[in-house]
């Protein structure tokens, strides 16, 4: 009887030591998969802080590596900044996957975006200007991608600048993820990915140089009034 209450209590003790392996091994998973979060760097009032529900990627697929350029950090919160640099200018500059062409109102625009994805899988992206410069992103037509579907590593693109946007410097959002539907809003959590803030520029349509307007109205008034010349000439 002596040997079969030790071998229970040898069991029992045992057992304990497997749940406390199992829980600890288990909430250390959960801890290393999302300990981590990339964020935003758009001015206030852009929803860039915890408290403004701001835009941010986990890294809970750690290896899974979907970026924007190929630099990712991490912060503990939102870096708002009046050109959006809180995040250029925080530990290293990660914000390295976007480059502007020309942006004028009422004509088509070019971006190119550099992603990186594992065994280069597919990404999708989403992207934001707020092109009537009020502060948010929420306006129609100021989504100008839509989980866009990339491959590493150069992708050029295009958008339309529209007529009514307002001229000067406002801000654009990118965001980079797994999957779709996974960080196609401006703001809140995604699992993964990445985003990235940017202060643009945007310039008034281009008015034609006086003489491009002025040789040709010259030309058509001269050849007009060589013709009633010669046909007064001729009455
Ligand atoms: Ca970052
Ligand atoms: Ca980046
Ligand atoms: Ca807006
Ligand atoms: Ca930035």
């Amino acid at each position: 009887m002596g040997k079969i209450k030790k071998l229970r209590y040898t069991n029992m003790i045992l057992s304990m030591f497997v749940v406390v392996f199992v829980v600890s091994a288990v909430a250390m998973i959960g801890t290393a998969a999302a300990c981590h979060y990339d964020w935003g760097d758009a001015p206030d009032p852009y929803p860039t802080l915890t408290g403004n529900n701001g835009a941010n990627h986990g890294d809970g697929n750690y290896g899974r590596g979907y970026y924007l350029g190929d630099k990712w950090d991490h912060e503990d919160d939102g870096q708002p900044d009046s050109e959006a640099t809180g995040d250029d200018n925080s530990s290293n500059d990660d914000e390295d996957g976007v480059i502007f062409g020309p942006l004028t109102a009422g004509n088509l625009a070019t971006v190119q975006v550099t992603v990186i994805a594992p065994l280069s899988k597919t990404g999708y992206l989403n992207a934001w200007i707020d092109f009537n410069a009020d502060g948010d992103w929420a306006d129609s037509g100021e989504q100008i991608f839509t989980d866009v579907p990339l491959t590493p590593e150069h992708n050029e693109l295009t958008f339309d600048v529209p007529q009514g946007a307002t001229t000067g410097t406002t801000f654009a959002r990118f965001r980079f993820c797994s999957g779709s539907g996974m960080c196609s809003f401006y703001e809140g959590n995604a699992p993964d990915g990445e985003v990235e803030d940017y202060m643009v520029n945007i310039e008034n349509t281009e008015i034609p140089e006086f003489s491009t307007i002025a040789l040709p109205v010259a030309a058509i008034l001269g050849l007009m009034f060589f013709f009633n010349h010669r046909k007064r000439r001729r009455d």
